[in-house]
């Protein structure tokens, strides 16, 4: 793939809202990641090529140039620390908030206010650990990989820090939002080198997107 250019998506919500920025380039995935159990996927055009990763793993991928370009959450960079990578476009897409939630009998506020050391379970140690240490709150951070609405339920942690979108999973699970952190959506992320070597396919691609983003 080295004459051609390689784009690292995630399959589920990026991938889905990502086809419309793609038709706007001129290219059409040749498979569906839903259905097909192929990693590397194939365009209408010989030259660009899709690799499906792992959300989290985008970045990575990029950073080392296994893919030219990648679309990533901003959760996910923020994590990551973005090194490497040329991030020219706010694609609007994916959205969504980045929220501290608690049981809906926990006094948050009163909490923080008496100094307590508050425990708060989260898959995002490095967005948590900085919005509250900007806070002055004394937490004491518990690193999960997933479902952290639960934590709160069974004892693990007083709090959670996790993204939310219509806020149904909170509801179901009786957690209140009581704080946002940051508005999430995904960004167009391109590997430095990459930028300089493969200019000429590169730049229609960055264009057309930026062109196709809606507001
Ligand atoms: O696979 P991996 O664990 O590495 O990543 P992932 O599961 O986070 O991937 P994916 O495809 O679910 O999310 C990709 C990106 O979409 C994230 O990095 C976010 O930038 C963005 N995004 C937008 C979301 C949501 N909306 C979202 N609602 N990512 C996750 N959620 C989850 C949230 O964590 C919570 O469990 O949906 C639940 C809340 O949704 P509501 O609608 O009930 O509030
Ligand atoms: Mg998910």
């Amino acid at each position: 793939m080295a004459n051609g250019i390689t784009l690292a998506l995630s399959k589920g919500r990026i991938f889905e809202e990502t086809l419309p920025l793609l038709a706007a380039a001129g290219i059409v995935p040749s498979e569906n990641p839903e259905s097909s159990r192929k990693l590397i996927i194939g365009t209408n055009r010989p030259e660009v090529n899709l690799v499906i990763v792992r959300a989290s793993d985008t970045p990575t991928y990029v950073q080392y140039g296994a893919a030219d370009l990648g679309i990533a959450g901003k959760d996910v960079l923020f994590e990551h620390g973005g090194v490497g990578l040329y991030q020219p476009l706010d694609l609007n897409i994916a959205k969504c908030r980045m929220s501290v939630a608690v049981p809906e009998g926990f006094d948050y506020a009163a909490a923080v206010q008496r100094g307590a050391r508050i425990r708060v379970a989260t898959k995002y140690m490095q967005m948590a650990r900085e919005h509250f240490a900007a806070k002055g709150v004394h937490v004491d951070l518990i690193k999960l990989y997933g479902s952290m609405e639960l934590a709160p339920l069974v004892g693990l942690a007083d709090a959670i820090v996790d993204l939310v979108s219509t806020g149904g999973t909170l509801r179901a699970n009786k957690l209140v939002e009581v704080e946002e952190i940051m508005q999430i959506s995904s960004r167009l992320v391109v590997n430095q080198a990459a930028l300089k070597l493969k200019r000429e396919l590169l730049q229609p691609v960055i264009e057309a997107f930026a062109g196709a983003v809606k507001p």
